[in-house]
């Protein structure tokens, strides 16, 4: 029964280990040796930023980008894996430094939108539909920098260019409050929806739910998942977890916060997300401390504690908790939901 979810990541997350405060502490894994990992370890969707597909893309010609991707399918095809989605990777240009789709400097604004369009051909050889934009440097570190108006038109403009671009595209886009940013546009998934109803083709918008990015925002994580399933918009997540209002942490799944991480479950659960054949997407990183042998355990550690979230949220005794529903005694469904998780 469990083994109806499929399980994907993105290559960023079998990484060196550098913080902005200090350099890389393991070696570099090779792309293809990152495939070969993902099956032993359980996965079958590959996460792409357009430049993890095609390195060096800005050299490239159309043509050349777009040969050199369908390489990269056949990589996929050949280790039995499918590419879950692809996003640009705008934020690390210095063309993105003030935003990308947002930024001042009308130049900058057609670039991003430009590469937002060699993405989609990435998609297209790649053979997926879905697009993930996270808005990494879409907002300002000082209010004064912008006219917030302008740059919410702006995003209208370039989610309708990639529309237009692509009959068949869809995009998901994957909200964050801040980080890089101190103040990011579309904070919430509810604000990813809400400009996707400003676009030439609302149908084709919806969320990608990151757990760290709405415990960031102050929300729950498992209403702004349910928020977008009643909406038929959830696309994909990035489970993983965080530890308080700090910088972005991705640690594994329910490592800081299980009954949070379960309830997470429950909502996909609940929906049924398992029959839609979105995947469910680990945006988990290793510790920095971890040795580069075992750099990889982080991924293995969040997908045994979803399978088996899975199993508590299908065990859990729904007589007990309908009882206590009608004698209104909520104390009662708080212990039962407790000894539950603890076992025996
Ligand atoms: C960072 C984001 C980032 C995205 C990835 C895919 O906070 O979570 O990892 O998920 O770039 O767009
Ligand atoms: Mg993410």
């Amino acid at each position: 029964m469990v083994g109806s979810y499929r399980f994907s990541f993105g290559p960023w997350n079998i990484h060196e280990g550098a913080d902005p405060f200090g350099p890389t502490v393991r070696p570099s894994v090779a792309f293809a040796q990152k495939l070969k990992l993902y099956k032993q370890l359980g996965f079958d969707g590959v996460q792409f930023h357009d430049d993890d597909a095609v390195p060096e893309l800005e050299n490239l010609s159309p043509a050349e980008i777009t040969k050199k991707a369908s390489d990269v399918k056949k990589m996929l095809d050949g280790e039995g894996l499918v590419a879950e989605f692809v996003a640009p990777r705008l934020w690390e240009s210095p063309k993105g430094i003030d935003g990308a789709y947002t930024a001042n400097d009308p130049q900058c604004r057609r670039w991003a939108v430009e590469r937002s369009k060699r993405m989609i051909d990435i998609c297209n050889a790649l053979g997926t539909r879905l697009v993930v934009l996270w808005l990494a440097r879409e907002g300002t570190y000082i209010r004064e920098s912008k006219n917030p108006l302008d740059s919410h038109k702006y995003l209208v403009e370039a989610l309708n260019a990639m529309l237009q671009y692509d009959a068949q595209i869809e995009i998901a886009i994957e909200p964050k409050p801040n980080e890089p940013m101190d103040h990011a546009y579309i904070p919430t998934v509810g604000h990813a929806l809400a400009i996707g109803h400003q676009t030439v083709d609302p149908k084709r918008v919806g969320g990608l739910i990151e757990t760290a990015h709405a415990l960031l925002a102050g929300l729950d994580p498992s209403d702004e998942m349910a928020f977008a399933l009643s909406a038929g918009k959830l696309w994909s997540v990035h489970l993983n977890d965080q530890n308080g209002l700090k910088f972005d942490q991705d640690k594994s799944f329910g490592a800081a916060n299980l009954r949070g991480a379960y309830n997470q479950v429950r909502v996909l659960e609940l929906a049924k997300y398992y029959e839609t054949g979105r995947f469910v997407g680990l945006d988990v990183k290793a510790m920095r401390s971890q040795k580069a042998e075992v750099a990889h355990k982080h991924l293995v550690t969040s997908r045994a504690v979803f399978l088996r979230l899975v199993e508590k949220v299908r065990s859990f005794p729904e007589g007990v908790a309908k009882q206590c529903i009608t004698d209104r005694d909520y104390e009662a469904l708080e212990l039962a939901v407790l000894e539950h998780l603890m076992g025996d």
